[in-house]
């Protein structure tokens, strides 16, 4: 018989855009439920994923990277990322190893949680030399009394067992939050809409990402096993439309087939996946559509 007691815990992952965030979460999951990409500001609301095993039940809760926000959406989404880190177990502060050290906005935002905080170095896979890399841990060690100083990569994995290991071994005793079956605490339709997003995010230009909002209209599964699955991409001009159905909708396709093979990953099953898209003029300014997309 076990003598361990049983160990939860709520743990944010917070930090500036692009650090790697979502890429950890996924990695932690060992699945993809969260939208990655190279630009900036891909995550737009929390999400929860969740870690069970037989000892304990980790909630890691990735949040939208924090910058001078100017647009009502882009308030919302920073607004979330801080109210994420109060109430919490753990802080996990994601800096980008690779990147200019940002020690005023580490040392604020380590001191804005009442929880311990890890400094997790990530993209380690692209420092050189290893000098570079203990000078730079040793230089944020300073900027907090961080309850650990983690170098990883997300992208590669290295570490990342080690990361969640230090995180078990910080909670507290209680009770598990959530089934220990569900990855994540949001419905898998939203799941999908995230992942047709985050194609929109990887395969289309500069502006037209940050225009974007995916809706899954319908979601059901045929007798024939088969989930069938309606969305609808938002946009907010006609030539943003343009640039994501394509040339004889070519882009729309591409978008189509790369989101389907991630869901069917996902679900374990065929998927049949049916896009549109829509112009909604300004609806990042909108209060009501903002609302409806869980994004305020
Ligand atoms: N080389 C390298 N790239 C990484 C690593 N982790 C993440 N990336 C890349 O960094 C980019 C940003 O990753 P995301 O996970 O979307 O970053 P994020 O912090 O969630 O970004 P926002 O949601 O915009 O705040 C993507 O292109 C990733 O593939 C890593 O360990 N090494
Ligand atoms: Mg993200």
């Amino acid at each position: 018989m076990k003598n361990n007691k049983f160990k939860s815990g709520f743990v944010s992952i917070v930090g500036r855009p692009n650090v790697g965030k979502s890429t950890l979460l996924n990695r932690i999951l060992g699945e993809k439920i969260v939208a990655v990409s190279d630009k900036p500001q891909t995550t737009r609301t929390t999400i929860r994923g969740i870690l069970s095993d037989e000892e304990s039940q980790i909630v890691f809760v990735d949040t939208p990277g924090i910058h001078a926000a100017r647009s009502r959406m882009n308030r919302a989404m920073v607004d979330a990322a801080y109210g994420a880190i109060s109430g919490i177990d753990l802080l996990l502060l994601v800096v980008d190893a690779a990147a200019p050290r940002d020690d005023d906005f580490v040392r604020q935002t380590a001191a804005k949680t009442g929880a311990p905080v890890f400094l997790v170095l990530n993209k380690v896979d692209r420092v050189e030399p290893r000098e570079r890399l203990l000078e730079m841990m040793a230089a944020l060690s300073s900027l907090h009394p961080f309850a650990e100083v983690v170098p990883i990569s997300a992208q590669s994995g290295a570490n990342v067992e080690r990361l969640v290991e230090l995180v078990r071994g910080r909670l507290p005793e209680g009770v598990p939050y959530f089934p220990d079956d569900i990855l994540t605490d949001q419905p898998e339709k939203v799941v999908c809409a995230e992942l047709v997003r985050e194609k929109v995010f990887r395969l289309t230009g500069e502006e037209v990402p940050y225009a974007t909002a995916v809706v899954v209209d319908s979601f059901k599964e045929r007798e024939n096993g088969v989930i069938a699955i309606a969305a609808t991409i938002l946009v907010e001009r006609e030539g943003q439309k343009g640039i994501v159905i394509g040339r004889k909708g070519a882009m729309l396709k591409r978008i189509g087939q790369a989101a389907r093979q991630d869901i069917e990953r996902l679900l374990g099953t065929r998927v049949f996946l049916e896009l549109y898209v829509k112009v909604q003029e300004r609806w990042t300014e909108r209060t009501a559509v903002l609302r409806e997309l869980g994004y305020e």
